[in-house]
Parts: C-alpha cells; sequence; structure tokens
C-alpha cells in the first residue's frame, strides 16, 4: 500500500486515431472511459493537478481522439521492518504535496528526512465518449470499433477507470462498456462522477444504486469529485499500488 504519491509532472504525448499512432513503448497505462460529458477530461486535469492539461467543454463529443499523456510519479511506502513484518515504527512523514501548476521542477521536489519515494512513469490514456445522442448509427459503430481496438491491442493496461455520473443510475452503455471490458479481460474501477453536486447521504444511496445497476454487489465505487478534488489521493494510491506490483 502505498504512503503518499506525489506528482512529479505530466505532458501531453499524442493523440491517435489508430492502432498505428499509439505510443510505441511499453510504459504502463490507465485508461478513462465513459459516457460523454461525464467528466473524463475534467478528472484527468484534477488527478494530475492541471487546470487544461486535457481539454474539457459543456459540449457533449469534445474528445474525439484517444489522447495520452505521461505523467511521473513519486511513490512512498510505509517503511518495512527488515524481517517483513512493519511493526508500529514512527511514521516518517513523506513531504507535503505542492500545488503544481504547470508540471513542477522535480528537483523541488525532492523528499526531505530520510523516506524515500520511487519513481514511476505511466501513460494516462483519454478515451473519446459514448452515448452522445447526436451522433450516428455508422459514428457509434466506428467508435466502438476504434475503442475496441484499443482496449484489445493495449499493452500493459493497469486497469480502466469507467466513469459514471453519481447522479444517476448506469445506463445500458454504461452496462455494456462494462461487459466489454470484462470480456476482454481488462480490470475496471467504477468511479462516479460529480460527487460534489449531492450531498453526503445521497452519495452513499447512489453508490448504492449504481453497485446494484451493475450487479455486483462487492463493486468498488470511487466517488471523484474533479471541483473539490475528492477521490484524488484515493484514485493515486490504487494507481500507485499497481505500478508497484
Ligand atoms: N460540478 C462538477 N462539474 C464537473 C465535474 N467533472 C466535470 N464537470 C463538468 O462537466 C462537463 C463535462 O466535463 P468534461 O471533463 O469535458 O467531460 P468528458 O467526459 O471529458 O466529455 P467528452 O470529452 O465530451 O466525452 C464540464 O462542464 C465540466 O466542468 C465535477 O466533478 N463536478
Ligand atoms: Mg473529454
Amino acid at each position: 500500500m502505498a504512503d503518499k504519491v506525489i506528482v512529479l509532472g505530466s505532458e501531453y504525448v499524442s493523440s491517435a486515431v489508430k492502432k498505428a499512432q499509439y505510443p510505441k513503448d511499453e510504459l504502463p497505462a490507465v485508461a478513462f472511459i465513459g459516457r460523454s460529458n461525464v467528466g473524463k477530461s475534467s478528472l484527468i486535469n484534477s488527478l494530475l493537478n492541471r487546470k487544461n492539461l486535457a481539454r474539457t467543454s459543456q459540449t457533449p463529443g469534445k474528445t474525439q481522439t484517444i489522447n495520452f499523456y505521461k505523467v511521473d510519479l513519486k511513490i512512498f511506502r510505509p517503511p518495512t521492518h527488515p524481517s517483513g513484518v512493519n511493526p508500529q515504527a514512527p511514521a516518517l512523514e513523506p513531504p507535503p504535496e505542492p500545488v503544481l501548476e504547470p508540471s513542477p521542477d522535480p528537483a523541488s521536489e525532492a523528499p526531505r528526512g530520510t523516506v524515500e519515494g520511487e519513481r514511476r512513469a505511466f501513460y494516462v490514456v483519454d478515451l473519446p465518449g459514448y452515448g452522445y445522442a447526436k451522433t450516428s448509427k455508422s459514428n457509434r459503430t466506428a467508435w466502438l470499433k476504434f475503442i475496441d481496438e484499443y482496449f484489445s491491442s493495449a499493452r500493459n493496461l493497469l486497469f480502466a477507470c469507467l466513469l459514471v455520473d453519481i447522479r444517476h443510475a448506469p445506463m445500458d452503455s454504461d452496462l455494456d462498456m462494462f461487459n466489454r471490458l470484462v470480456r476482454l479481460g481488462v480490470p475496471v474501477l467504477v468511479t462516479a462522477t460529480k460527487a460534489d453536486k449531492i450531498s453526503h447521504a445521497a452519495q452513499e444511496r447512489q453508490l448504492d444504486l449504481i453497485k446494484q445497476t451493475f450487479g455486483i454487489a462487492e463493486l468498488d465505487v470511487l466517488p471523484y469529485s474533479s471541483t473539490k478534488n475528492e477521490g484524488r489521493s484515493d484514485l493515486l494510491d490504487v494507481i500507485a499500488d499497481c505500478l508497484l506490483q
């Protein structure tokens, strides 16, 4: 389990409309997928502590290409006892995370004290949304082919973050996408966006409804607010744990 995760930097790398345009290196990746306008690009900006790295819009269908962002993390683990057990050692405090805008100078991030962080790089992949009402049927078919191509050929994909709006039950298109990912063997983390738009009590109710609709009682659904950065450290922890495995 990661103790603290710091985003050292992030940069746009490339956009793709076909496989030949995907980055050629072997870096691990986390892909973000969900209905148009659900908040994928906003969540990516929040996660990476950037205002405008991924382009957001009130008009659905903003993201039309597969966009790759390279991210550098520093991951701090709790100190482990040489015997392998982890006794109640006094906690070594990792440094607080600074506000990064734009990407900070990594040198200024050097941890203080004796805690050594591990650096890991990975891709954040912003995928175009589905369920956009104004899209034609042929566009939809092309979109599905495009997305299937990505998920069936993506190498080193850690997991897909499937975003649903916390205010609504997942729709058929969300269930289709979930099942598609499961069939392709892609691990899925369901994330409920725009959590700031409802009260904490309503969030609990909606999280239950989302689990029920996906039909998996033990499904972990992570609430997220991009405007308040809520859920950010949980999501960074999940990514860091996958990267360290
Ligand atoms: N209040 C609130 N608004 C949000 C949040 N996340 C996104 N929004 C708003 O929802 C709208 C859509 O956000 P985007 O991040 O562009 O959504 P997207 O899923 O990338 O959309 P497409 O690229 O069109 O598929 C924008 O107006 C955002 O400001 C959130 O956590 N809280
Ligand atoms: Mg987008």
